[in-house]
């Protein structure tokens, strides 16, 4: 498959989800997102180009990731059960397409057949991980759990051929647990030295842009790293149910314009109000680092009122 069939298939994951997104970007300026024909080429065949209020109704009506084992014919199967606390497991499993069989063929992602989010569901514990696939489709990956509780395991991928999926699975691991509030609402987030601010607000049903600044000992960070094709991943989980939104950043690296830092730009379109959790990846001198907030939204804005008949010139038929 080429590169252009690549991209297109991984743009039509992200407009089923962020279509709105993608039109608003194109709104505001270049934004190195695909070009517009690509665009309208993946969206459903009544989304006529440069019509994004078509796309956007698409993806109102769509579920967000994350929230189902088993979708568009293709299943998550753990063949891992038994996880203890604090203890390194193998975590394996499978993905089954349509045909009952494991899955062995993959597009790429940022550099990846893969991506596999685990999370527990008090949303306090963030893992991104890749896990290896021996090409008999079964995935293993290395994981320790900390502590006792439920979890929530997803695997963001695309099969050749196939446009993108989040499926997702509890994972338990068993003992006493406390379960903990969710961590209060921050738009500054402290690791290993770093500070990272986040400004922006997330609005419901529209594309938002989120700016972090990552800061080391005070001072704005220039040099971030690429680090699976971007300068950061940022994973948007809805707090109540861990729907899963994967969230692009604005430009890559080595597109001539986006900068290495201090700035990450990224669009989010969240599906409803309510309190969401961040958690950004981002790499600078060789290591990657996972900076969470909790964001709540704005209110979801009135749908436009018919046009009054004096503003009857900016609307049209
Ligand atoms: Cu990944």
């Amino acid at each position: 498959m080429n590169t252009a069939a690549k991209l297109g298939s991984y743009v039509l994951g992200l407009a089923v989800v962020f279509g709105g997104a993608l039109g608003a970007g194109k709104a505001v300026g270049p934004v190195g997102a695909p070009p517009a024909e690509d665009h309208s080429a993946m969206a459903a065949p009544t989304a006529s180009a440069g019509h994004g209020k078509h796309v956007m109704q698409q993806a109102k009506s769509d579920t967000p990731g994350g929230l189902q084992v088993s979708q568009n014919g293709y299943t998550l199967n753990p063949l891992t059960t038994t996880i203890k606390p604090g203890e390194p497991t193998d975590y394996r499993f499978t993905v089954t397409g349509p045909d009952g069989r494991p899955v062995t063929d993959y597009q790429v992602e940022h550099d990846k057949k893969l991506h596999f989010i685990v999370v527990s569901r008090d949303l306090g514990n963030f893992q991104h991980v890749h896990p290896t696939e021996a090409g008999d489709g079964v995935w293993s990956v290395k994981l320790t759990l900390p502590s006792a509780g439920t979890y929530r395991a997803f695997a963001d991928f695309a099969p050749t051929g196939g446009s993108a999926l989040t499926l997702g699975t509890d994972v338990l691991v068993a003992g006493d647990y406390e379960p903990k509030a969710l961590p209060q609402v921050s738009r500054t987030a402290k690791v290993d030295g770093y500070e990272v601010a986040l400004d922006g607000d997330l609005t419901p049903g529209q594309a938002s842009k989120l700016t972090l600044k990552v800061s080391k000992d005070g001072k704005p960070v220039t040099d971030l790293q690429p680090y699976l094709g971007a300068y950061g991943h940022l994973v948007a989980l809805r707090a109540k149910d861990l729907a899963y939104l994967h969230v692009h950043p604005d430009g890559a690296p080595g597109d001539g314009k986006t900068k290495a830092g201090p700035e990450i730009v990224f669009y989010a379109e969240v599906p409803s109000t309510g309190d969401y959790r961040l958690f950004l990846d981002f790499q600078h001198e060789g290591k990657v680092r996972t900076a969470d907030f909790t964001l709540g939204t704005g209110e979801r804005p009135e749908l436009p009122a018919p046009a009054p008949s004096e503003h009857g010139d900016d609307h049209s038929h």
